[in-house]
């Protein structure tokens, strides 16, 4: 049961875009709408693939809810892992429009705002249970330039003056269905997404201070 009392976590997940008919995001966030974990409540929501409109949808979100914890997740076609994202950048570079046509390229996504955010969710922790559960996972250097990355850098902005509430970002595979008509394009389904989301936020629950390991990359 879900104490009141205690914040919930927010959960997002973002509409289909880029010509696809489903994003595995929303259904695997979906999936765990109403959930409790460790006696918080998870409200799982959808982001419209919009420059500006998704930033405002996030920001009425946090402050309708006051999360304790805010974790965005978003579709990234071809990447083979869950990409547990390490950094938001302020910059809006869109190689197609968004859902309302927009294609900004190198705006900032806040203007005057710092170069970039780091997640506040024990990133490396979340890692190694995600691979201990048998889930293929990784740190992310980057989370791209298009609405991804905007709502990261926007979570972050917004979250800088609420330090009670930590926040990420984590990209997945396409679903086997969506690989189906991308051939060779790695998959993960949509209920070991969900399952591993689970346990992202199970751990980032119980994890103050982040584990000290490898994690980087060379290029
Ligand atoms: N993926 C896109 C936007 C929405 C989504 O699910 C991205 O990676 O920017």
């Amino acid at each position: 049961m879900s104490d009141p009392s205690l914040a919930p976590i927010l959960l997002t997940g973002f509409a289909p875009f880029g010509g696809e008919t489903i994003n595995p995001s929303w259904e695997a966030v979906q999936a765990l709408d109403g959930e409790v974990l460790r006696g918080r409540r998870i409200v799982s929501r959808r982001l419209p693939v919009e420059f500006d409109n998704s930033l405002d949808v996030l920001r009425d979100l946090i402050d309708t809810f006051d999360p304790v914890l805010v974790l965005c997740v978003g579709q990234a076609g071809g990447r083979a892992q869950l990409s547990i994202e390490r950094v938001a950048i302020n910059i809006a570079d869109a190689r197609i429009p968004d859902n309302a046509g927009a294609s900004p390229i190198d705006a900032p996504v806040v203007p005057g705002g710092p170069a970039g955010y780091f997640a506040t969710l024990p990133i490396k922790a979340m890692l190694v249970e995600l691979r201990a559960a048998g889930m293929p996972a990784e740190i992310s250097q980057t989370a791209g330039t298009y609405v991804c990355n905007a709502v990261f850098y926007g979570l972050m902005h917004a979250l800088r003056d609420r330090p009670r509430a930590r926040g990420g970002f984590i990209h997945i595979p396409y679903s086997p269905e969506q690989a189906a008509r991308h051939p060779g394009a790695p998959s993960l389904s949509v209920g070991a997404v969900a399952k591993s989301l689970q346990i992202a936020l199970e751990v980032a629950l119980a994890t103050d201070a982040d584990l000290r390991m490898a994690a980087g990359a060379e290029n």
